[in-house]
């Protein structure tokens, strides 16, 4: 049966208010780049003659500003989850204009099967190539796709010729059976493959736009004096722990998050040759991985997407037969699953936003109110990771911000399941402490000198009132309120 080709323009209209619009890709890589946009116009002209026009948006991850900045400038959006990371869809975030969903992105698409949302109307995804008997290769995000193109009753397949069809072979498609049938998963190493090179679907509900856009990826900051120091410390703890027999001396699959403390701490393990070389098993594969798998220090990298700059990208495309040997791209439930997590004994490393002396970590929220982006993959590893860990510089905007504090002001990830802290100062080791000792841990080893007699201050008050966790909550929050009264923590005043 011959494809249907349609402009932009013809496939956005088959899009409608009230919709549940399921898209492909995973962070900026592997979304489509040319529909959106049309929605968004199609948006606006409805609002400019009075009429509703709202969607709701269901991706792998975060997306590109093509896709969530195009569509929130046009106040398209109703509903939104699982993640975001684009200026001007948070802002409508923050403002009340979207309603957002934040959620553990391993658990979307099984949720989206059973129904907690709705159905999927329309999926548009981005594709590298798309055959007649509805075979569609994605590009360099997998995420939420194959469920959503089920699912929905029209696909639009962006065929955007920018990827090289020949990227097939590097995804791993499929779905797991729903609860009460789910079977185990059985991936038992970091390269075994479960699936598919594609996504299939009744060719007869598909539609092509044809496209010839770059991704969006930007460069990574330059690694500045505190990352380096944050990376260094990493590794001195994995040297240890190889050392003192608690970590395999063959090392164990890593799982790192997105930013640039996240590619710094790749790069640090690279350059360390007290590292062996290891594997990888995480949802975004940036820049460092694709650098030290040249190098040959990276084994093999498992994930959800090519989350790289473009130049990274373009390297990847010229060296498809190297790459697609040493990477495989799977659907977020897989690339993030806990039961493989916990299989594999991933190493799990994450970025806080804030940590609490007694090891929760905020990981979402600028003081307690404003999303950041959101918890992303961060929660599916931690709790089921070999030893989770959790990096942050010690102090936020030129030191006014600590980011260790009495009580975080949101809460993503409980001091159940956080083992590691670490700063540009040093490392907390949680494991087998109880919360005094955390405390006097994490102040010790990883807070800003500047702010450790303050913190050490509010252990004792909460000292003063007994029980198992220190907590004086007359003041659990004053470091906040100095904040958010003064512009800087270092102004804390406690109430007696
Ligand atoms: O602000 O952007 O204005 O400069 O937060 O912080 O230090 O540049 O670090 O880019 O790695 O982001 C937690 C947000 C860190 C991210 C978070 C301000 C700081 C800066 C960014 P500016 P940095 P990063 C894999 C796993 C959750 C999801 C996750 C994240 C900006 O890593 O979203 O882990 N994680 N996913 O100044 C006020 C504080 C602050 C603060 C930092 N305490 N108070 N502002 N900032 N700490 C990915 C996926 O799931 C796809």
């Amino acid at each position: 049966m011959a494809l249907k080709f349609v402009s932009a323009e013809e496939a956005a209209k088959l899009v409608k208010h009230g919709y549940n619009v399921g898209f492909s890709g995973f962070t900026h890589a592997g979304c489509p780049k040319v529909v959106p946009g049309e929605i968004a116009k199609i948006a606006q002209q409805e609002h400019e003659k009075g009429n509703p026009f709202q969607i709701s948006v269901f991706t792998g991850a975060s997306t590109g500003d093509k896709l969530d900045g195009e569509l929130a400038r046009a106040k398209a959006v109703k509903f939104r989850t699982p993640y975001q990371t684009t200026k001007d869809m948070r802002n409508a975030i923050n403002n009340g204009e979207v309603q957002y969903c934040d959620l553990h992105l391993s658990t979307l698409a099984q949720d989206l099967r059973y129904g907690f949302y709705g159905n999927i109307d329309v999926a548009i995804i981005e594709a590298c190539d798309v055959t007649e008997d509805g075979e569609i290769v994605p590009t360099c995000g997998v995420g939420i796709s194959a469920t959503v193109a089920r699912m929905a009753k029209v696909v639009i397949v962006e065929l955007n010729r920018w990827n090289p069809k020949e990227m097939r072979g590097m995804h791993d498609i499929s779905e797991p059976l729903d609860a009460p049938r789910r079977r185990e998963i059985p991936i038992y190493e970091v390269q075994d493959r479960i699936g598919k090179d594609h996504i299939k679907v009744d060719p007869a509900k598909i539609v092509v736009v044809e496209s010839n856009v770059p991704n969006e990826g930007g460069a990574f900051a330059p690694v500045d004096e505190i990352t380096t120091k944050i990376g260094e410390n990493v590794v001195q703890f994995f040297v240890k722990e190889m050392e003192e027999g608690r970590m395999p001396k063959t090392f164990l699959p890593v799982q790192s998050g997105v930013g640039n403390i996240a590619n710094a701490v790749l790069a640090a393990m690279g350059t360390n040759k007290a590292i062996p070389d290891f594997e990888v098993y995480t949802e975004v594969i940036q820049d460092a991985v694709i650098g030290l798998m040249k190098e040959g220090r990276v084994k093999f990298a498992s994930g959800c997407s090519l989350t790289v700059s473009n130049e990274c990208v373009e390297k990847i495309y010229k060296d498809l037969d190297f790459f697609k040997e040493r990477i495989v791209l799977r659907p977020s439930e897989y690339s993030n699953n806990p039961e493989v997590v916990r299989r594999l004994g991933i190493i799990a490393i994450n970025t806080a936003i804030e940590a609490d002396i007694f090891g929760n970590i905020n990981s979402t929220h600028i003081m307690g109110t404003k999303m950041m982006n959101g918890i992303g993959g961060s929660g599916d590893f931690t709790r089921a990771s070999y030893v989770s860990i959790f990096v942050t510089p010690s102090t936020a905007k030129d030191g006014k911000i600590s980011s260790f504090v009495p009580m975080v002001s949101h809460e993503d990830h409980s001091e159940h399941s956080v083992k590691i802290i670490i700063s540009e100062y040093g490392v907390a080791d949680l494991r087998g402490k109880s919360p005094k000792e955390r405390a006097r841990e994490i102040i010790e080893k990883c807070a800003h000198p500047d702010y450790r007699p303050m913190l050490l201050e509010y252990l004792e008050m909460g000292e003063k009132q007994g029980g198992q966790t220190p907590v004086d909550l007359k003041n659990a929050f004053a470091f906040h309120e100095a904040f958010n009264e003064t512009g800087d923590m270092h102004n804390v005043k406690w109430r007696k």
